[in-house]
């Protein structure tokens, strides 16, 4: 393995490699306000949530909410909230490939069919900007 830039990457690859990934993502309140604007600027945008599936925001380098406990069966749609930031959802412990590349109000949707625990990261921000996200799958 090659030696870690920065003290803080060797933290960080520590912690995913000790399973602490497979934890609730952090909601502390910088990321509670960043996700109340998140809401206001959805809703200014004539945002609309469909009743059938959960929706994670994305802005500011965070996931709104980064917690989320579904049912199996349950779609969750991702929906970039961010005018010039373009984010990904990565759901990498599980397996999966990256989504691509989601600009200004464009969306990922991913169907949760096992229960489990489903860490996920933004590609391009998940280490340097610690966005990062969980799902929680219930039988
Ligand atoms: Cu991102």
């Amino acid at each position: 393995m090659p030696r870690p830039l920065f003290p803080i990457l060797a933290a960080i690859a520590a912690a995913f490699a000790s399973g602490a990934a497979a934890q609730e993502a952090p909601f502390d309140d910088e990321i509670k306000a960043v996700c109340a604007e998140a809401e206001e600027r959805f809703a200014a945008q004539g945002g609309k949530k469909e009743p059938s599936k959960v929706t994670v925001l994305m802005y500011k380098y965070r996931y709104c909410p980064p917690n989320v406990t579904v049912k199996s069966g349950t779609t969750v749609r991702w929906i970039n909230v961010d005018k010039r930031t373009s984010h990904s959802v990565w759901l990498k412990e599980a397996g999966e490939s990256e989504s691509d590349r989601m600009f200004n109000f464009e969306t990922y949707e991913f169907l949760f069919a096992a229960p489990g625990k489903y860490p996920y990261i933004c590609g391009p921000h998940g280490i340097e900007e610690k966005m990062v996200g969980h799902v929680t799958v219930t039988p």
